[in-house]
């Protein structure tokens, strides 16, 4: 079976990753629903939605801020940077769910975040948008325009970015292999991404230290760390 899958990926033209917290576990970054996850600790109907910032904005800020400082202080690990890597001999794109940036810092130059970014902040009622460089005087930060500004992130019952949707849609239906590593695939809709590629025929990898819904459904489940399988899967077309 992973025969045939190495030559799948020999042959194939554009790879596609479908990532999420697991991948950036190894880089010490916790994940949501695992053993240690963060949602083991905290309700995120009080963190992370709408209701809860308006709520409570102080505090959702100092979460954020304090999730961000960890994210700027880790580092990318050798599955990040194995996907940027393999850009040198497939044209590969990134649909990832993780606000942290390491597939950019790796060097990956085609990245969809469908969940925001935790290094960027916008304001809750101008245009402004702008990247976080410094620590802030006050939480929550003040907009120019008077207004609380708020993390760049997608939160539950926030839609997506409509044009990145889009455009990962367009890629997840026409690649050649998805390899889906370290989500639980609990959240919509970035889990329907897998379905799109499977509907379209692509070859389906999973790297996942665990079982997801979507095992079943996959050409090889691999189920060892992102770090370790990444390398080499790449070292399979390198
Ligand atoms: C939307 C970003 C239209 C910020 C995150 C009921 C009421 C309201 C809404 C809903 C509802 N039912 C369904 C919904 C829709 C909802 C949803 O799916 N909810 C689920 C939980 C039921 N989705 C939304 O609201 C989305 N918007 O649908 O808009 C709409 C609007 C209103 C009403 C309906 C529809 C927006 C979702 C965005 C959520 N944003 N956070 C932040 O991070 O603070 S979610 C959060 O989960 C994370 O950010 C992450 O992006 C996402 C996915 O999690 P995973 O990445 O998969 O991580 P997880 O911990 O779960 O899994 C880790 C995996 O890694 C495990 O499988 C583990 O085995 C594996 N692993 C661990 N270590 C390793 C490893 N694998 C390999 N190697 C390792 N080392
Ligand atoms: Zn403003």
């Amino acid at each position: 079976m992973f025969e045939q899958v190495a030559d799948r990926l020999k042959k194939a033209e554009k790879i596609v990753f479908v990532t999420g917290a697991g991948i950036s576990q190894e880089s010490g970054i916790p994940t949501f629903r695992g053993k240690d996850g963060l949602w083991r600790k905290y309700d995120p109907m009080k963190l992370a939605t709408i209701d809860a910032f308006y709520e409570n904005p102080k505090l959702v800020w100092e979460w954020y801020d304090e999730r961000r400082r960890n994210i700027l202080a880790a580092n990318p690990n050798a599955g990040h940077l194995s996907i940027a890597e393999l850009e040198k001999y497939k044209q590969v794109f990134v649909l990832t769910q993780n606000i942290d940036g390491l597939h950019q810092r790796a060097g990956s130059t085609q990245v969809y975040e469908l969940h925001g970014s935790i290094i960027t902040i916008k304001c809750t009622v101008c245009d402004f948008k702008d990247k976080i460089t410094t620590g802030f005087s006050q939480l929550p930060p003040l907009c120019k325009c008077g207004n609380m500004l708020r993390p760049d992130v997608v939160w539950f019952g926030e839609p997506l970015s409509q044009g990145i949707w889009q455009s990962a849609i367009e890629q997840a239906s026409s690649c050649d292999v998805m390899i889906i590593v370290g989500t639980s695939l609990a959240v919509s809709p970035a889990n329907l991404l897998p379905v799109y590629a499977k509907q379209n025929g692509a070859t389906m990898i999973e790297v996942n230290i665990e079982q997801t819904p979507m095992s079943q459904s996959m050409d090889v489940s691999l189920r060892s760390s992102a770090a370790k399988t990444l390398p080499e899967l790449v070292s399979i077309v390198s």
